[in-house]
């Protein structure tokens, strides 16, 4: 296993569909599990140790509200953490991305954007982190690069039909 994706609330799935996509198509093995930093804190740290145990080079977490998830996370292991705040009714995600993103210096959190494209992105720089010491994945990224821009030309010539 080397992405372990940790989500605080079974509501927040929603949020790393793509990401989990993205894993699978890459061919990145992973876990997900539910796991909340205030409600389930033992269970968290737990699982943090068993998924550096199982060679989990990356770790994502997904929270909203008040998200101490991945700093928490963050605090119990030095591989790399990537959070995704999750967007709520009451301040539309600013308290998510501000509790995400505002780590103290010391422990880093690798803050996404909110929400579903926070959520892809989240795996996208999860295989380039694992890329840097795999030359298949690294050629896997030049390739999904390679499909954006030829499907941004492909967009262009469409309206230009249009015009
Ligand atoms: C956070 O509170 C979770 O990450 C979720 O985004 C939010 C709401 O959780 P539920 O009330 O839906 O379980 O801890």
């Amino acid at each position: 296993m080397k992405v372990m994706i940790f989500l605080g609330s079974e509501s927040d799935f929603e949020v790393i569909e793509d990401a989990v996509r993205t894993l699978k198509d890459f061919g990145v093995p992973f876990a997900l599990e539910v796991t909340s930093a205030h409600r389930s804190p033992e269970r968290t740290v737990n699982l943090v140790r068993e998924a550096e145990a199982q060679g989990a080079g990356v770790f994502i977490a997904v929270a909203g509200k008040a998200a101490h998830l991945a700093g928490v996370v963050a605090a119990h292991t030095v591989r790399p953490v990537i959070g995704v705040p999750v967007e709520s009714a009451a301040l539309a995600g600013m308290d998510a991305l501000l509790s995400t993103v505002q780590m103290p210096k010391g422990v880093p959190v690798a803050t996404m954007g909110l929400g579903k494209h926070g959520g892809a992105n989240a795996a996208l720089l999860a295989v380039e982190i694992l890329a840097l010491g795999d030359e298949g994945l690294a050629k896997k990224l030049a390739d999904h690069r390679a499909r954006m821009a030829a499907s941004v030309e492909t967009a262009s010539k469409k309206i230009q039909e249009k015009l």
